[in-house]
């Protein structure tokens, strides 16, 4: 192809001429994106096709991460990056009057996941292929992915995210591999020989269509790179069932339709996260994903001509929370009716196969299915949970004969339920939290039971982000003025890192520092002149909360913050503070009422502070619509404080918060999730902590004792803001519309301890302020952040993960 800038100026231009039939100066953006991503993606083929090479050859064991969700956003900057031709592209095409930035602008964000969970899964892609691994995505492409957000009137609005509309130039269709997916119908029983057999009849066959997108690993310094696939499952009709479904006396119209059936399967994702819904389509969603993804797996392993008693040494496959469990089930399936297994070994081979996370211990989002339901829908599939059930309760009554109620709390099937976690906890052979708080939690509170079962299969694996796309590619300055004083290892040995400590105190190296911020915070402020209209004072503190808004997460808590920051403004105009911009970045679930009246508010929050004179040369309040993983790479850069202020507990670990400490922001956040650890290495002179911890927090669940009400009326400040929430004044135009918030807070007794924390919370700002008036004292904080994110890089994660769960080792190219 071509190695030098040069050879690549030729090669792009007789593409766009050839491609496009237009000569270089009448092409739109657009047209340079796809040109250019298409050449890049032909390119990447060639290694592509290697690395499967390799594999075949190797006979390497290799990971498959099963994932409802993969929130990869745009590809082509990072791609550039990790094939090494950023530089070269981009002055390649500034060369011929083109801005690289501007054509990555052109791209849609993939946005096929709802949050943390979707976007670890892609960076764990990334660490995978960087670090040379044969690790595997295996999810759905939505034909829409998380709803695009319009605020109109201060309310949040979902539109249809159609992310393909212009072609997603990165993946490839592959009919030729297409799988049969099964759904309906009846098991028909035989004996023969004192064996049982079973088969599905009347079934409805769907298609499972498989495109390709090329995960290309970074090269470092080295000749060639390393490309894993992740492959994502499309629905169609198989044209004959149409007929049989209507009795083949079916019209066009019917026929039609049908086909619209089978295409939802795989047409939108759900946009809830944190809330289970037991909705039909989600569940044949989940089977499409497990069946098509494991046919596909064990056909490629059918080629290493193994027997399946070697599929453990061989194959490993990852579930990502409990969405992918019913591979487990369909393992068994196969194993006993295709492959000729007896019960005992072949649950074994699952056992021995598969790995679950555990990335929430929120009630209210796990997942239970009504047992008719996957009766009807995979009948087969429910017939082998049923037996899986029968044999692990029989295995807990001998273990505790006399206690039949913590039988009945760890049954996979109870009330007519499918209880999710607990098949996967029976069916996999590693259980892992997400951050070392969550795991003890699991451990010692809401997976008790089970971890007194199977203590040896609960770990740890604290979640990491890919510094690649959330460093190098999202703040290249940052990512020149480390490689300029600490060499370039650190690239590929992110915990390196630490060696800009020495900078720490240095004035030069400080003032280079404060230049990047403040040049990623001009870009930013641009960005929101440009969108919003109004202007943005970089010499302010920019302070970020940007992660899908729930409750538990307190978003209410900083606005409710930030209007008493107003009220203190008001009555007090010659108030002495530093400037603060807040800014804003949260998508509500659509049928979320407190969290879009949340919205709503701190819409109406910024309306009234950024037009009142007295107060808006301090206090500027932005609420940016259509947070995305795009959106998040302009923002992450430019923050100086991060809010990471959960409800301890609550927050399983977090991975905004590595985002944003590895881009130098200072992090105001309780003792939740991953900060523990953040603190663990910070202490107090680098991370402002405040609040109740997770001990105080469910003891309260547990005991009681907390009163909300007399919190509020022991407190002016705080009675002053709940009050505002439901009075006519600055904020509240009538007493309704914010009342859910106010009585979530006062009837609801504060569930998420916002009132309670307020206190520390603002004492904590306090801190802020006169932290950031000494800016070599800032700045030096904020190099230690920079300086031990390192160990939240998602290549430790996976490296973890490759050695204490699934026991895969580089491929050697
Ligand atoms: C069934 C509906 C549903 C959908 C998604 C329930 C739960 C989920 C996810 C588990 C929610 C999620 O994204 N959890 C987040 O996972 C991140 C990655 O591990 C963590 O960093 C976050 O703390 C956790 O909230």
């Amino acid at each position: 192809m071509f190695t030098n800038k040069e050879e690549f100026k030729q090669i792009f231009q007789n593409n766009v001429v050839s491609k496009l039939g237009k000569p270089l100066n009448e092409v739109s953006s657009e047209d340079v994106y796809t040109i250019l991503s298409r050449m890049m993606r032909e390119f990447a083929g060639r290694e592509w096709a290697s690395t499967n090479q390799e594999l075949r050859q190797d006979a390497e064991k290799q990971v498959y991460y099963l994932s409802l969700e993969f929130l990869i956003g745009r590809l082509l900057g990072n791609n550039l990056l990790n094939m090494g031709m950023l530089e070269m592209v981009k002055s390649g095409l500034d060369d011929l009057g083109i801005s690289l930035e501007e054509i990555e602008e052109q791209e849609a964000d993939a946005g096929l996941g709802n949050g943390g969970l979707g976007r670890l899964a892609a960076c764990f892609l990334d660490s995978l292929a960087s670090l040379g691994y044969a690790g595997h995505g295996c999810g759905i492409r939505y034909r829409y992915g998380l709803f695009e957000q319009k605020i109109v009137d201060g309310n949040q609005v979902e539109l249809p995210d159609d992310w393909l509309q212009k072609g997603f130039e990165w993946e490839v269709r592959r009919a030729d591999r297409k799988i049969e997916v099964r759904f309906g119908g009846y098991v028909e029983t035989r004996e023969a020989d004192g064996e049982l057999y079973f088969s599905l009849r009347d079934y409805e066959a769907v298609w499972a269509i498989p495109y390709d997108v090329p995960v290309i690993g970074y090269r470092g310094n080295q000749p060639d790179y390393h490309v894993n696939t992740l492959r994502l499952w499309s629905a169609e009709p198989v044209p004959e069932m149409a007929n049989r479904n209507l009795g083949g006396a079916g019209n066009y119209y019917s026929y039609l339709n049908y086909n619209r059936s089978v295409e939802s399967i795989s047409e939108f994702l759900y946009p809830d996260d944190s809330h289970y819904e037991g909705r039909l389509l989600r569940l044949k969603q989940q089977y499409f994903l497990c069946s098509a993804g494991l046919q596909s797996i064990l056909r490629t392993y059918d080629k290493l001509n193994l027997s399946y008693d070697q599929l453990p040494d061989k194959i490993a496959i990852h579930i990502n929370d409990t969405h992918p469990t019913l591979v487990i089930p369909e393992l068994m399936r196969i194993l006993v009716d295709e492959k000729g297994y007896g019960w005992d070994k072949a649950w074994n081979i699952v056992c021995r196969t598969v790995s679950y996370t555990n990335h929430t211990i929120l009630s209210e989002a796990l997942e239970k299915w009504p047992a008719q339901m996957i009766r009807d829908l995979i009948p087969r599939v429910y017939m082998v949970i049923d037996e899986i059930n029968k044999r692990f309760c029989k295995v807990l009554m001998e273990k505790y004969p006399d206690d039949p109620e913590r039988v009945a709390h760890m049954a996979i099937i109870f009330d007519d339920q499918v209880k999710m976690a607990h098949l996967a906890i029976a069916g996999s052979y590693s259980i892992n939290g997400v951050a070392a708080l969550h795991t003890d939690i699991l451990k010692e509170r809401e997976m008790r039971n089970f971890y007194e079962l199977y203590p040896e299969r609960f770990n740890n694996k604290t979640n990491g982000i890919t510094h690649r796309r959330w460093l190098m590619h999202a703040n290249p300055e940052l990512n020149d003025l480390i490689t300029e004083s600490i060499g370039s290892r650190w690239k590929t040995h992110p915990k390196e890192l630490v060696s800009i400590l020495k900078y720490s105190e240095d004035a030069a190296f400080q003032s280079k520092i404060a230049a990047i911020k403040k040049h990623n915070k001009q870009r930013l402020a641009q960005y929101i002149e440009q969108k919003y209209g109004t202007p943005v004072n970089t010499d302010s503190i920019f302070d970020v909360q940007i992660k899908r808004l729930h409750a538990y997460k307190r978003q209410l808590l900083n606005i409710l913050h930030v209007m008493y920051l107003y009220n203190q403004i008001k009555s007090m105009p010659s108030l002495n503070m530093v400037p603060r911009t807040f800014i804003f970045g949260a998508k509500a679930a659509p049928g979320y009422y407190l969290a879009k009246n949340t919205i709503k508010l701190i819409n109406r929050v910024a309306s009234v502070v950024n037009n009142d004179p007295d107060v808006k040369d301090k206090l500027n309040v932005f609420f940016l619509e259509n947070y995305s993983v795009s959106l998040a790479e302009k923002i992450i850069p430019a923050a100086d404080i991060s809010e990471q202020i959960s409800t301890a507990s609550k927050e399983a670990s977090g991975t905004g918060n590595m985002k944003l400490m590895m881009n130098g922001a200072l992090t105001i956040g309780t003792m939740d999730g991953a900060n523990v650890e953040m603190y663990e290495m910070l202490g107090d002179d680098n991370m402002f902590i405040f609040g109740l911890n997770a001990d105080e927090v469910m003891d309260y669940y547990q005991h009681g004792g907390y009163s909300a009400r007399d919190v509020y009326n022991s407190d002016p400040r705080i009675k002053e803001v709940v009050d505002q929430l439901i009075t006519p004044g600055p904020f509240a135009s009538n007493t309704y519309e914010f009342a859910s918030l106010y009585q979530s807070l006062i009837d609801g007794n504060d569930e998420y301890f916002m009132l309670k924390d307020f206190d520390s919370y603002a004492e904590s700002h306090v801190q802020i302020e006169a932290a950031y008036r000494n800016q070599q004292v800032w700045l030096k904080k904020s190099i230690h952040n920079i300086a031990h994110s390192g160990k939240f890089s998602s290549d430790r994660t996976i490296q973890q993960y490759a050695s204490e769960i699934w026991k895969i080792h580089p491929v050697q190219g």
